[in-house]
């Protein structure tokens, strides 16, 4: 312990080193990348008061290119950037929408590597950096359906999953994946306090059949609207699975693993009789406690106005999905 007054203590004496770097990038992303260089840290703590919460500032996005934009038949509006960037269900972060984009600012993303391992010939850990090399993206137009009934449009920039796997070549007895986001209570205030995370045993753990994930419409994600993904929205790489609930869709990933048994998967395990490993938008199925013959999709307008609008079977990817199911009773594998 020390006995200096508290105003005394330099930022990185009350901040865990790696925050603490995050924040300094922060500054040099504003421009102040020269007082930064050349003031002693203490000092830069103090800059960073005066810029308000450090928390507060956005964490810096970087342009992305990609090839081509993809619709799927989809014409309805965008979800405005600022909508989507500060509406966000991120557990880890806090359970109000807006504790995202308030507490997520700091999450280191770079560096940032994912594991894809279990039953393939060949594991590897890749770099974020090697994943942007190696898999050209593209501008995907999807809609999101939350399964508490709000919608949004997002141009998300991403590519196949199934690339990914292909490279792992999956082995003889691969029917399912498994997906984990990172965990690391320090920086995820959520993991740290059942009372903030929600009460959901961290890491979060998600879960899709081979062949869900093989579609060509399931994407990892790095970005949206044309730059990089802010943190709230799952920052460096998620998962998006347009026509499944929005749970599934799990952000932050550090590891995908092939296995040949159903993975167990966050909100199931919290409660199997509202939330089941399949997920399929359907209108038909009501959740226990509300129905989902309806959203409200978030436009332009303010979110209390958002109009509602009916919810289509496989949230509109119908015609490109349904035959996965074929045969199953989508009211027991809900
Ligand atoms: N790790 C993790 N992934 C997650 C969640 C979460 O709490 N933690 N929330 C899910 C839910 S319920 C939804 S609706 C979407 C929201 O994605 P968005 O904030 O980018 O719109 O992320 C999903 N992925
Ligand atoms: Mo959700």
């Amino acid at each position: 312990m020390t006995n200096k007054p508290k105003w005394q203590l330099s930022a990185e004496q009350v901040t865990p080193e790696r925050v603490f770097q995050q924040r300094r990038k922060i500054v040099q992303a504003l421009g102040l990348s020269a007082i930064g260089a050349s003031v002693p840290l203490g000092v830069q703590a103090g800059l960073l008061d005066w810029f308000g919460q450090p928390e507060e500032q956005l964490a810096p996005r970087r342009s992305l290119s990609f090839e081509k934009t993809l619709r799927y038949g989809i014409n309805d509006e965008l979800t405005p950037e600022d909508k989507i960037v500060s509406h966000n269900n991120f557990y880890e972060f806090g359970t109000d929408k807006t504790d995202p984009a308030k507490n997520a600012q700091s999450l280191i993303t770079d560096p940032w590597s994912l594991t894809i391992e279990g039953d393939v010939a060949n594991p590897r850990v890749w770099t974020v950096e090697d994943i942007l090399k190696e898999f050209p993206l593209e501008e995907r137009i999807y809609r999101m359906r939350c399964v508490e009934a709000w919608s949004m449009v997002i141009p998300w920039l991403g590519f196949s999953l199934a690339n990914l796997i292909e490279k792992a070549e999956p082995g003889a007895s691969a029917k399912y994946v498994a997906f984990e986001t990172l965990y690391d209570p320090e920086q995820m205030p959520g993991q740290k306090s059942r009372f903030v995370g929600g009460g959901i045993n961290y890491p979060y753990v998600e879960g899709l059949r081979l062949d869900e994930a093989m579609h060509p419409l399931t994407i990892l994600s790095l970005g949206l609207y044309g730059k990089t993904l802010p943190p709230q929205n799952g920052a460096p790489i998620r998962l998006v699975v347009p026509w499944k609930y929005g749970f599934k869709s799990i952000k932050s990933i550090v590891k995908i693993r092939i296995t040949d048994k159903m993975p167990p998967t966050t909100w199931n395990q919290l409660a199997s009789n509202e939330y089941g490993f399949y997920a399929n938008v359907n209108p038909n199925v009501s959740h226990p406690r509300w129905s989902q013959a309806s959203e409200r999709r978030i436009g332009s307008g303010g979110l209390l106005s958002a109009k509602r609008i009916p919810t289509e079977p496989f949230n509109g990817y119908g015609d490109q999905v349904a035959s996965l199911y074929e045969g199953m009773d989508l009211r027991q594998w809900y």
